[in-house]
């Protein structure tokens, strides 16, 4: 029997444990850094060097961060489901390759990879797993001092939105794991799964904005949450 399709959204609660900070919650990265001075457009602009410094920061923290028992519990459901024909959506508005390190196939980074870097001058995007600054040469096209983090910032329209349309559109189960529901478009796929009939899952440490719409919830880290649900899941098909 073929399993149900599953679209999976996950936040930054999923890599909390991995050590990658959160945003919103206390300490949050947002609560230390204000987003218009490094998550959009205009700061770069402003000032890329700075927001270059933000990202450098972080990818060198990722470089020492390592899956937790939820990344792969989800590459496991995958992986599982995938072998029995079916489909699991790994959508995440993470910019980290922890799913990936976990041993997932498909991972849908809706906000970019800090793994990756975009050059302005030739538009190619490459893998990345250095500082980048105003020295940095592109590996396409050999300019210096073009390339910017391939992630999408505040005012910036997210990835593989289409591709994220007909997934949500040919689901049966949306499930969220580890976001606060705050940051649009992503916020608002909960409701576009509702109104597609699906039944919807949160899984967070706590109830997110977005905790009303959920027809099923499970609270608590994700490391221990995560595992739990997808055990339930294999156990049901
Ligand atoms: C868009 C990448 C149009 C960079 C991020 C004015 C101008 C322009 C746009 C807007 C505007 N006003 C509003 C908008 C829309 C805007 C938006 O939503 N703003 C918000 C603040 C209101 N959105 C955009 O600009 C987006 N683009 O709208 O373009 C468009 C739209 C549709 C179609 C076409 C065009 C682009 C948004 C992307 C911005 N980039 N990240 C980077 O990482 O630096 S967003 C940022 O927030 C994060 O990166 C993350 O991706 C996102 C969501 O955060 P969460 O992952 O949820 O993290 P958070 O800390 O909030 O929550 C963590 C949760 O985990 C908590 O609930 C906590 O309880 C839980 N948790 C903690 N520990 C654990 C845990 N759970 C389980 N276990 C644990 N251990």
């Amino acid at each position: 029997m073929v399993p149900p399709s599953l679209f999976v959204l996950t936040g930054a609660g999923l890599s909390a444990e991995s050590g990658l900070g959160t945003f919103r919650d206390k300490d949050g990265i947002w609560t230390k850094f204000r987003v218009e001075d490094y998550a959009t457009p205009e700061a770069f602009e402003r000032d890329p060097l700075k927001v270059q410094g933000f990202y450098n920061a972080r990818r060198r923290n990722l470089q020492d961060a390592k899956p937790n028992a939820a990344h792969k519990a989800l590459a496991t459901l995958q992986s599982t489901w995938t072998s029995l024909g079916g489909r699991v959506t790994l959508c995440t508005q993470n910019i980290d390759d922890l799913l990936e390190q976990a041993g997932a196939g498909e991972v849908i980074h809706m906000h970019g990879e800090l793994k990756r870097a975009w050059c302005l001058a030739c538009d190619s995007r490459s893998p990345c797993d250095e500082d980048l600054g105003s020295e940095s040469e592109c590996f396409v096209c050999h300019a210096v001092g073009d390339l910017r983090p391939d992630v999408v910032w505040f005012g910036e329209v997210p990835y593989h939105m289409d591709v994220i349309g007909a997934r949500l559109a040919s689901a049966e189960l949306f499930v969220s794991i580890g976001t606060s529901g705050s940051v649009y478009p992503a916020a608002g796929f909960v409701r576009m799964a509702r109104d597609l009939g699906m039944t919807t899952m949160e899984i967070n440490l706590e109830p997110s904005d977005n905790a009303d719409a959920f027809t099923a919830t499970a609270y608590g880290p994700a490391s221990e949450t995560v595992p739990a649900w997808v055990e339930a899941m294999m156990s049901a098909i």
